[in-house]
């Protein structure tokens, strides 16, 4: 008798387990750091590091998205010949060091939606500001079109100082570019995971972060904006507007529904942060297309 209630709660157990199994989904993503040269909009070049999917340097760093019931198996190969650092802003208990061409090994899971930067603290803030900082974008709206701004500036001097192992002054930091997902007006037209192409009706989500020194004050033309998710200071959740400024190391998640067809500008309200290298709009510019 005993034996038979054991072999039914066995098979409960087992049940139970597929159950579970079946509904938690496992995403697994590999990171690497990769070192190279970003090439501004103007064809300058200077030093740069990012998180790639592959062991082949690009300065747009990789956006791992998911939904707040997957669990991310998230593994980050330092692909570099210097240490470098591996934290998570939202869990204090990922901070890693790691050597050179050595990798670690995450679980994670994200119980809201919203936007969760990934960066280097290894000689803070130096390697994040040479370019690693990424975003992991956590949405649940089945139906939404997305889009991802990974916002920064950056100054050509302080990349070419710092990686000759230089010390550079903060309080002097005039910067010279300013970069969506790593790309300046016009080359941010093309950028099909940056530019807002939507239809009148749609629900556009665009997860956006900011892995900058800089404040940058994103000012949309056309539309308000609902705040689904923020973790800046200056931004409350729900909040319906059409200026953001967000902080260094700050994210938002906005949702907006177009209710008109038209060419939109959005662009940062800072004007010196829609110039390269000193250009006119070679900077945070995208024009949205509304069908
Ligand atoms: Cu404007």
């Amino acid at each position: 008798m005993p034996k038979i209630i054991s072999s039914k709660a066995f098979m409960l157990f087992v049940a139970c387990c597929l159950v579970s199994h079946l509904c938690a989904t496992q995403v697994k993503r590999t990171l690497y750091i990769n070192k190279g040269f970003f090439t501004t909009v103007d064809t300058m070049k200077f030093p740069y590091l990012a998180f790639n999917k592959g062991n082949v340097f690009n300065p747009s760093n990789e956006v791992i998205t998911l939904t707040s019931t997957d669990t991310l198996i998230l593994k980050v190969i330092n692909n570099d010949t210097s240490i470098h650092g591996f934290s998570l802003q939202s869990n204090a208990s990922v901070n890693d060091q790691i050597n050179a061409h050595d990798s670690v090994v995450h679980t994670l899971n994200f119980s809201k939606e919203g936007v969760y930067i990934f960066f280097d603290t290894y000689k803070y803030p130096t390697n994040r500001y040479m370019g690693l900082g990424g975003m992991i974008c956590v949405n649940n709206h089945g139906n939404s079109k997305n889009f991802y701004w990974n916002i920064k500036e950056h100054q050509k001097l302080y990349n070419q100082l710092l990686d000759n192992n230089g010390t550079v002054n903060w309080q002097d930091y005039y910067p010279d570019y300013f970069t969506i997902n790593g790309k300046s007006y016009p080359d941010l037209q093309n950028d099909t995971t940056a530019r807002v192409f939507a239809k009148v009706g749609d629900t556009v989500r665009i997860f956006i972060a900011n892995t900058g020194q800089s404040r940058h004050s994103i000012h949309f033309h056309g539309f308000h904006s609902r705040v689904v998710a923020s973790t800046g200071n200056f931004i409350q959740a729900n909040a319906e507007k059409e200026t953001y400024p967000i902080g260094s190391m700050q994210c938002v998640l906005l949702e907006m529904i177009p209710d008109k067809t038209g060419l939109y500008s959005v662009h940062d309200h800072n004007l010196v942060a829609v110039s390269g290298g000193g250009k006119h709009p070679n900077g945070m510019f995208i024009i949205m297309v509304i069908n």
